[in-house]
C-alpha cells in the first residue's frame, strides 16, 4: 500500500522520465529507431526500474496516466529529433501493457498524442505481447486494425514466448516481430536457439514482417543474427537504454 500511495503521488508530481534504447540496423550499425522505456525518478530512492513499479501500476490502473504521459512525451521528443537531427525516418516504439491495450481509450489517446505533437503516425510503433492479444484475438484484431488505420506500426514483443498461432498472426495487421532475448542469449551456445531464430526469421519474412533481435549482449550474437538475416537488433552490446540527450547523440554519431 505504501508503494501505491507513493506511485499515486509520483503521477501527480510527474516523477517519470523516458529512457531510450536504440534499435539498430545490424548491417550498417546505424540507429533505426528507439524503444522508449519508463523510469521513475524517486525523490529518495533514485532511479526506479519498471519491474519494481509497473506491476503495481498495472494492478491499480495507474499505468493509464503513466502510459499517457509516456505517449505524449515520446511523440513530442521524436517529432523534435526528426526536425533537429534531420532524420525524418526515425521512429520510436512504446510498450503497451494489457490494461492499456484493453481499457477502451487507446486508439483515441494515440490519435490525440499524434495530433498534438505533429508526429506522423508511421513514426510510432506500439509493442504488444502475444499474451495481451491472445486474451481475445477477435477483439484484439479490431483494435489493432484501428491502430493500424491511424498509420501506427505494430510490433509483437517478446515473440516466441507466448502462444499465438501462425493462423492468428497471419490475420493480424502486424509489422514486426521482436525475437525474445531468451532465444538470442542462446545463440552460439545452444544449437536449438539458432534453429528457433532461423525459423522465426523465415516465418516473419514469409509474412512480410520486419525482424528485431532483442537482448544482444555480445558480438557473436550480433554476427549470428546477421547471418540468419535478422535485419534489426537491440541490446546492451549496441547501447543500454539512456536518457534523451545521450540518445540523440547516438543518432548523430559517425559509424
Ligand atoms: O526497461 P526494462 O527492461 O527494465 O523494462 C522492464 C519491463 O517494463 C519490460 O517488460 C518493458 O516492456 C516494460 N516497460 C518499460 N517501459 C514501459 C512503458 O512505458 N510502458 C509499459 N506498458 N511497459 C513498459
Ligand atoms: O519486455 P521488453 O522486451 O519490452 O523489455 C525490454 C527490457 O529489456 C528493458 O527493460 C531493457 O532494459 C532490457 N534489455 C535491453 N537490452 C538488454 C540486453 O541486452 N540484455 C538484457 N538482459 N536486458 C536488456
Ligand atoms: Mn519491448
Ligand atoms: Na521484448
Amino acid at each position: 500500500l505504501q508503494i501505491e500511495t507513493e506511485l499515486r503521488r509520483a503521477v501527480e508530481r510527474d516523477e517519470f522520465e523516458v529512457h531510450y534504447q536504440p534499435i539498430v540496423d545490424l548491417p550498417t550499425g546505424k540507429v533505426h529507431a528507439f524503444e522508449a522505456l519508463v523510469r521513475w525518478r524517486h525523490p529518495e530512492r533514485g532511479l526506479v526500474q519498471p519491474d519494481d513499479f509497473l506491476p503495481i501500476a498495472e494492478e491499480t490502473g495507474l499505468i493509464l496516466p503513466i502510459g499517457q504521459r509516456m505517449l505524449d512525451e515520446v511523440c513530442r521528443r521524436v517529432a523534435a529529433w526528426q526536425r533537429d537531427i534531420g532524420r525524418p525516418d526515425l521512429s520510436v516504439s512504446l510498450n503497451i501493457s494489457n490494461r492499456q491495450f484493453w481499457h477502451g481509450g487507446l486508439v483515441d489517446d494515440v490519435a490525440r498524442s499524434l495530433h498534438d505533437s505533429g508526429l506522423t503516425a508511421r513514426s510510432l510503433s506500439l509493442e504488444i505481447t502475444e499474451g495481451v492479444i491472445m486474451h481475445n484475438v477477435g477483439l484484439a484484431r479490431k483494435l489493432l486494425k484501428d491502430l493500424h488505420g491511424l498509420g501506427c506500426r505494430l510490433h509483437i514483443d517478446d515473440f516466441g514466448t507466448g502462444y499465438s498461432s501462425l493462423e492468428a498472426l497471419h490475420r493480424l495487421p502486424i509489422d514486426a516481430l521482436k525475437i525474445d532475448r531468451s532465444f538470442v542469449s542462446g545463440l552460439g551456445v545452444d544449437p536449438r536457439s539458432g534453429e528457433l531464430v532461423r525459423t522465426i526469421v523465415l516465418m516473419g519474412r514469409n509474412l512480410g514482417l520486419d525482424l528485431i533481435g532483442e537482448g544482444i549482449e555480445n558480438a557473436e550474437q550480433r554476427e549470428h543474427l546477421l547471418r540468419l538475416d535478422c535485419t534489426y537488433g537491440q541490446g546492451y552490446l549496441l547501447s543500454r537504454p539512456v536518457p534523451a540527450e545521450p540518445a540523440a547523440a547516438l543518432v548523430t554519431r559517425r559509424h
